[in-house]
């Protein structure tokens, strides 16, 4: 198969963020069949919760950018086997804290939609903090079935992202 751009969106507020995120950005770099393209800056939110009196760390953000030939399941077990080396655990508590979440936002063009896997990501135009990191590396980026990213952007509401340079870029 030839290789798919997929862009992996990155969250951490557990743990030490910084070192979640840098240590996940080298794991993507030992993907097999895989080229680490680009990383985004971090971005640091507060978190975005069910319930606004919860009160959670908050969180760290980034998007990388690969090139793969590995299917898509493959990459999402890859991707469940480097958050569980960094401490995830699945326990099916969807809004809690985490020191590592690594979601496909996209897989080149397709759209998947099964149980493990739903791409493009379907929170991704209602994400801030997915958006702002997503068009740093792919202005241009259109996300099948929702449009342009800069009209996402111009949809989604804002929220306060404070810009870091990405350590391992
Ligand atoms: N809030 C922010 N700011 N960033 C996240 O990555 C994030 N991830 C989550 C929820 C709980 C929705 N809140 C978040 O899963």
């Amino acid at each position: 198969m030839a290789d798919v751009i997929s862009y992996i969106g990155l969250g951490s507020n557990l743990e030490g963020p910084v070192q979640q995120l840098s240590n996940a950005l080298e794991a993507l770099r030992q993907l097999p069949q895989t080229t680490f393209v680009s990383c985004s800056s971090f971005y640091s939110s507060k978190a975005l919760t069910l319930n606004d009196d919860s009160v959670a760390p908050d969180y760290l953000n980034a998007v990388a950018v690969i090139e793969t030939g590995l299917d898509a399941v493959t990459l999402l077990d890859e991707l469940q086997a480097i958050e569980f080396s960094q401490g995830r655990r699945r326990d099916g508590e969807r809004w809690a804290s985490r020191p590592l979440d690594l979601d496909i936002l996209l897989y080149g063009n397709e759209s998947i939609a099964t149980e493990r896997l739903t791409v493009p990501h379907p929170e991704i135009c209602q994400r801030d903090f997915v958006l702002q990191p997503l068009a740093e590396v792919a202005p241009e980026l259109v996300i099948t079935g929702q449009g342009s990213i800069s009209s996402c952007l111009d949809a989604c509401p804002k929220m306060i992202l404070e810009k870091s340079p990405c350590p391992k870029r």
